[in-house]
């Protein structure tokens, strides 16, 4: 009787744990050598190996050039910020890029996965953020991984973080490792806190994660829409910006989202949209904190605040 798909992942996963990437790599590929024929599941495992195994060749080639250019921790930065995800193995990192980017990134049970960042892009209408999915601190301290200076580069390029914690262990716990682990490379920068499985543990563990949190904004994972539109709204305040939405006053069409800086004007705002709009626009109709009553009509030198929608009109 050959082995079950499950009883041969759980044997592969024991015979991992603890060996390098290097061991690990030979490892995988001697059971990809001997795989059996079937179909179904055993062809599913056999494409999750087969993509840890492309991944450890990579960190393999990685720890052998040390060229910068093929450094993959070295992240071209996109968008308005760049925000690293942090967190122990297997908390849900990947879960939140997917969350936040809609990328297909590999989503497994079963730590270190991601061995090299993941990057996606969170967008929201007209504007966009830059999110990096790293490989985890490990619990005992940055020594006992090889990714080490790949993790402190990237926490440290990063314009600030986010750390990941699943709600359904111990939250203090992976609070408290990963602030000492990033007081220790010295990336002491804005953080935000994302706990996961809510969906499991329920919104007063979420709560408890507020307390620990010392005053850090808290988000729960799963994501609703309108959460995530308060996701982008706190990650622009960190870098200095508001939210306002636009709508073309003619179609009428939904509003299009736009980071505007605190303090921006009607006129900054036509210019972010579109540079022939900043030369056209004649004034604007704003509804919300900024004006004072609903379609106000405002000059150009109008300042807008956090959550204005605003109609640029053109004559
Ligand atoms: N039900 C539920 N499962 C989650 C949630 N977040 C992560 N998971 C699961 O937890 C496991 C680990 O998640 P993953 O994103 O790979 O963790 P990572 O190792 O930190 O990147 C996967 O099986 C996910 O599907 C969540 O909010 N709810
Ligand atoms: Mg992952």
């Amino acid at each position: 009787m050959p082995m079950s798909h499950k009883d041969l992942w759980l044997k592969i996963k024991r015979e991992s744990k603890g060996k390098s990437p290097r061991e690990e790599l030979r490892l995988l590929e001697d059971h990809l050598a001997g795989w059996p024929e079937y179909k179904g599941p055993y062809q599913e495992l056999r494409k999750k190996l087969e993509r840890r195994v492309a991944e450890l060749r990579k960190v393999g080639r990685v720890l052998a050039t040390h060229s910068a250019s093929d450094d993959p921790f070295s992240i071209r930065k996109r968008g308005l910020a760049e925000i690293a995800l942090v967190g122990l193995p297997n908390v849900g990192k990947t879960s939140v890029l997917d969350a936040l980017t809609g990328a297909n990134a590999e989503v497994a049970d079963y730590p270190y996965t991601t061995l090299t960042p993941n990057v996606g892009m969170f967008s929201l209408g007209g504007l966009e953020f830059e999110i990096v999915d790293l490989p985890p601190f490990p619990e005992g301290g940055l020594e006992e991984v090889h990714y080490a200076d790949g993790l402190k580069e990237a926490c440290l390029n990063a314009t600030f973080l986010c750390i990941v914690v699943d709600l359904t262990a111990d939250s203090e716990f992976q609070l408290d490792t990963l602030r000492g682990q990033l007081a220790e490379m010295g990336a002491d920068k804005a953080t935000v806190l994302i706990g996961t499985h809510v969906d499991t543990v329920g919104p007063a563990e979420l709560a408890a994660l507020r307390e620990l949190g010392g005053g850090a904004p808290v988000f729960g994972l799963p994501l609703r829409e309108r959460e995530k539109r308060a996701l982008a709204e706190v990650f622009c305040g960190i870098i200095g910006r508001i939210i306002v939405d636009a709508r073309d006053p003619v179609s009428k069409d939904d509003p299009v989202a736009y980071a505007v800086p605190e303090g921006a004007s009607v006129l900054d705002l036509a210019g972010q949209i579109h540079k022939d709009l900043a030369r056209r626009a004649r004034k604007a109709r704003v509804w919300g904190a900024s004006a004072s009553f609903d379609g106000q009509r405002v000059g150009l030198d109008h300042i807008l605040s956090s959550g204005d929608t605003v109609e640029i009109l053109t004559k």
